[in-house]
């Protein structure tokens, strides 16, 4: 399996990430990629390639402008305002507020982001790009008869929604990518999101759609991040109603339970019959994850990559979260390796 890898991610190195209150070195930094490739280089799947640029407009297929225009300025209009920290927003058109898109960049920040943790920088835009292209660049490699390909993307993606950034994520790879098949003459893109975290911007972009078929394995809203979607009774809405599927679970969920869930959704997938398959591969399962509560051990995500491969479709892996960064290189490519069998 090739993997598809960018340098551009070291351009986002946040300082801050507001946590308990705190401003802490950010959860989600470089040095996770440096752990995922020693691994892939011990394993060795298969060679390590840098990405194509692809340009906007496959950006712009799934995001809106507003959003792309605001990642690329926001850092200068922060600095013109005097600030000396990162860019971090602190008050947001809440119950009962206007959606208005305010002029002053303290407001545009409220008005783009879902969530606090998720600092602004100046390498942020181009960090975000980058990692786009890498996921475009995957797909194509798909689409030209791979039988699967790893976008090793950083930053993560899954919970940028079509106008909002934030949970470390600023451009929805694995959304894009999906666009990508579609574009290139696939009628179904499966969505597979393996990360603990629910993946609110992949099922916010292909909500009302029935050409995505959107799946998530996830912490329980009610006590996991991002808190406000990710419920089982979100099943999609107009074209797309029974095109979204949720598998919140509590706190403590051991890899049986946890496998139940992805059995009934490799059913699912299965019986939709896409063209193509994109896992959104985030290791935050992991037993030992800083900020998550599954309890997944290491052999696990080998066995649950076997259990991905007899599905026997065209698969696109898309790199999300995973923070016990010390073990976050083998348990991604347990992945790949038990998916390759
Ligand atoms: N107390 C990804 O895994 N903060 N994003 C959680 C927990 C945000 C995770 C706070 C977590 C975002 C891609
Ligand atoms: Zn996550």
């Amino acid at each position: 399996m090739k993997t598809v890898f960018s340098e551009t991610h070291t351009l986002r190195d946040a300082k801050t990430e507001l946590y308990g209150g705190e401003l802490v070195y950010p959860f989600e930094r470089p040095s996770r990629m440096t752990y995922i490739l020693d691994r892939l280089k011990a394993v060795d799947p298969g060679p390590i390639l840098p990405p194509g640029d692809h340009g906007l407009a496959p950006i712009l297929r799934i995001h809106d402008a507003g959003l792309v225009d605001f990642l690329q300025t926001a850092w200068d209009e922060w600095q013109a305002e005097g600030y000396e920290g990162e860019a971090i927003a602190t008050c947001w058109p809440a119950r009962r507020m206007t959606q208005r898109r305010p002029d002053h960049i303290d407001g545009k920040l409220g008005y783009y982001a879902l969530a606090t943790e998720t600092s602004l920088t100046p390498g942020t835009w181009d960090a975000a790009y980058g990692s786009a292209q890498v996921a475009l660049t995957a797909a194509d490699l798909i689409r030209a008869g791979e039988r699967s390909a790893f976008a090793l993307c950083r930053p993560p993606g899954h919970h940028a929604a079509f106008d909002m950034y934030g949970g470390y994520c600023f451009l929805n790879n694995a959304a894009i990518a999906a666009q990508r098949f579609l574009d290139n003459g696939a009628a179904r893109v499966a969505i597979l999101d393996v990360d603990f975290h629910h993946g609110n911007g992949t099922q916010d972009i292909f909500y009302d759609r029935s050409d995505v078929l959107f799946l998530s394995l996830h912490g329980e809203p009610e006590n996991a991040f991002p808190h406000f979607l990710g419920y089982a009774d979100e099943t999609g809405t107009g074209a797309g109603e029974g095109f979204t599927v949720n598998h919140p679970m509590p706190p403590g969920t051991p890899f049986s339970e946890w496998r139940r869930s992805l059995d009934a959704a490799l059913d699912r997938i299965a019986q939709y019959a896409p063209d193509h398959l994109i896992v959104s591969l985030g290791v935050d399962t992991f037993e030992t994850d800083p900020i998550s509560f599954f309890k997944l051990k290491s052999p696990d995500f080998t066995t649950y990559g076997g259990d991905i491969a007899r599905l026997g479709l065209p698969t696109l892996f898309v790199m999300e979260g995973g923070y016990d960064i010390a073990e976050i290189g083998l348990n991604t490519v347990n992945v790949i390796e038990g998916f390759l069998g």
